[in-house]
């Protein structure tokens, strides 16, 4: 009699609960490589090969604590190709008494889970994941009640309980946010320091070179694969922007640079979220930094922000409003999503920049994602379903517990204003502001309409004007509103005209990119 403990390829933790207290002599991990999760949306090959590296390593490490591992490989004749047909095979193999698993990132993977003891006719234990600081009924208390969900009085609670950046009762500094000293633009010339490089050992070049053949025409380059695929290359991941990017973190926060595409970010999300990082440990290091004079206070604050306030708020935001989250359209949105979102082929130089770093490298920054791939969708009122499939397919750091709730939340406004108190809409101004990408635009960011504008600038109206009976009393746009109504007919409609001779140039993607 045995406990089979299957860990997917976003739990990779030592310290995973479900491996907490089993006798290594009497448990076997299962761990799968199964073609279904690369392509129920056809994820970037770098994301992919990131993955497949990482279980592959972290089996190993399994494998010389003393724990059994069955480690399915892609290849293997027999495979399944998806979690529940795996389990079955599983079971087969080693007739455990209890199959003990962690709650999973998916809610369509926790559908399959629940079902798993019908399945294969072994008990099912699914625990909660304790790598999160807040767990699910813990958030859903927080959030009981509440009619809107904001993370600043979240946040505030995380840092209470964690004590992170606090003097007993209060905040250090006498404020819980720094946000507004994290808004400089970039001045000429601003460049980051070079990531650490991670050259590819023997395991990841074979699942590099198994990617390219298997999910050859799946979106992305696995050319400058330069991802931390253990956790202690991740160490060194984080070490490296502890001392060489954190001090700067907070106020280049919301630059953009053409073809920097790192700046002072962490480039850290992919390694937490497959649990080679541990969000707390970095935040504590961060504070340290702090304490110890090396990095100021606003860009610390910002950055514990991101992983106690944001990252926790957004999975607890996902799991409450999951399965709804994955349909909403308060706003409607019916259009396809652009082509140039996979070919990068647009005129637009920010979107030009943001598609090819999002190719290049799977990652693009938050500023890139929220203001630029996330803001173009909103104002051109694409379909949120479309959206949230590119960027589930796209980034490294993807997984549908973070991502759907950033993309329909925050970017679309997609849940009608549970997550975001307005729409995160910005004319070119934003973004001229922000980045130097205009300056080598075939569009004029300072022209308001007609063929040489900058689009966004007419989106901008259009998006207000079209969505009026739902946006119109939201205290929050009273000024852009007012604006509007000031303006003279001719001028609105010189806007409504512009923005509908732009839209009517973009031409659909092909779905099969993503599905
Ligand atoms: P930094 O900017 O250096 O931030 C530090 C850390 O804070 C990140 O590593 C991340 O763990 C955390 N963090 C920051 N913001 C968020 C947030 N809004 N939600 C959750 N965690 C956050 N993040 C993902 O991990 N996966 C996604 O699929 C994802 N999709 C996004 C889609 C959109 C439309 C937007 C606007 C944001 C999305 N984010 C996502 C959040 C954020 O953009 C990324 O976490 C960040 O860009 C990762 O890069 P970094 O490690 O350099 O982060
Ligand atoms: C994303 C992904 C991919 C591409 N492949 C696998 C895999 O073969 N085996 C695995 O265990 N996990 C994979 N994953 C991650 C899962 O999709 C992820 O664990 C669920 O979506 C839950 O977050
Ligand atoms: Fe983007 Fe408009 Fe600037 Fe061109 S002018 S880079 S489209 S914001």
């Amino acid at each position: 009699m045995s406990v089979l403990v299957p860990i997917l390829g976003d739990q990779l933790s030592h310290r995973l609960a479900s491996l907490q207290g089993c006798d290594r002599a009497d448990t076997v991990v299962l761990m799968m490589e199964v073609a279904g999760e690369a392509t129920h949306v056809r994820h970037h090959k770098a994301k992919i090969a990131l993955i497949f590296s990482a279980m592959r390593h972290f089996a190993a490490e399994l494998r010389a604590a003393g724990w059994r591992v069955d480690y399915i490989d892609l290849d293997d004749p027999d495979n399944a190709g998806s979690f529940t047909g795996e389990m079955i095979r599983a079971v087969e193999r080693h007739a455990p008494h209890l199959i003990r698993a962690v709650e999973p990132g998916d809610w369509r993977v926790e559908q399959a889970m629940l079902d798993w003891q019908t399945f294969t006719g072994c008990p099912v234990e699914i625990m909660p994941d304790s790598r999160f600081l807040c767990s699910r009924d813990e958030f859903a208390g927080w959030a009981a009640g509440r009619k809107e969900l904001r993370m600043e009085f979240f946040y505030r609670e995380m840092r209470r309980r964690t004590g992170l950046l606090m003097d007993g009762k209060d905040p250090v500094g006498g404020k819980w946010n720094y946000d507004a000293e994290n808004r400089s633009g970039p001045p000429p010339g601003l460049k980051g320091p070079p990531l650490p490089r991670f050259t590819p050992d023997a395991v990841t070049q074979d699942v590099i070179e198994l990617v390219g053949t298997r999910f050859d025409q799946h979106f992305g380059s696995l050319e400058n694969f330069n991802w931390p695929v253990t956790a202690a290359e991740a160490e060194q991941a984080a070490a490296a922007f502890l001392t060489d990017r954190l001090p700067t973190f907070g106020q280049w926060q919301d630059a953009m640079v053409r073809g920097q595409d790192f700046l002072f970010h962490a480039v850290l999300s992919p390694a937490i979220n497959l649990g080679l990082l541990d969000p707390l440990g970095l935040c504590h290091r961060a504070e340290a930094e702090y304490r110890a004079g090396h990095a100021p206070l606003a860009a610390v604050e910002g950055f514990i922000r991101q992983l106690i306030g944001w990252r926790e708020y957004i999975r607890g935001v996902y799991w409450l409003e999951m399965p709804g989250l994955a349909e909403d359209n308060f706003l409607e949105a019916k259009r396809p999503l652009p082509d140039f979102y996979w070919t990068g082929k647009t005129d637009m130089a920010c979107l030009a920049d943001c598609v090819r770093t999002t190719r290049d490298n799977a990652y693009a920054h938050h500023i890139q994602r929220l203001m630029v791939l996330g803001n173009f969708a909103l104002l051109a009122g694409i379909r949120p379903q479309e959206v949230a499939d590119w960027f589930l397919v796209v980034y490294a750091d993807a997984f549908d517990w973070v991502e759907l709730p950033n993309v329909a939340g925050m970017a679309l406004f997609a849940d009608g204003g549970r997550l975001a108190s307005k729409p995160y809409a910005a004319s070119g101004a934003y973004i001229d502001r922000m980045s130097n990408y205009c300056g080598t635009c075939r569009y004029k960011v300072k022209l308001k309409t007609g063929p040489e504008a900058c689009p966004f600038n007419s989106l901008y109206w259009h998006f207000l004007d079209r969505n009026a009976d739902k946006l119109g009393r939201n205290i929050r746009l009273a000024n852009p509103y007012a604006t509007w109504r000031r303006m003279s007919e001719d001028k609105r409609g010189e806007y409504l005209a512009s923005a509908e001779a732009f839209l009517a140039t973009l031409s659909a993607a092909d779905p099969g990119w993503a599905r």
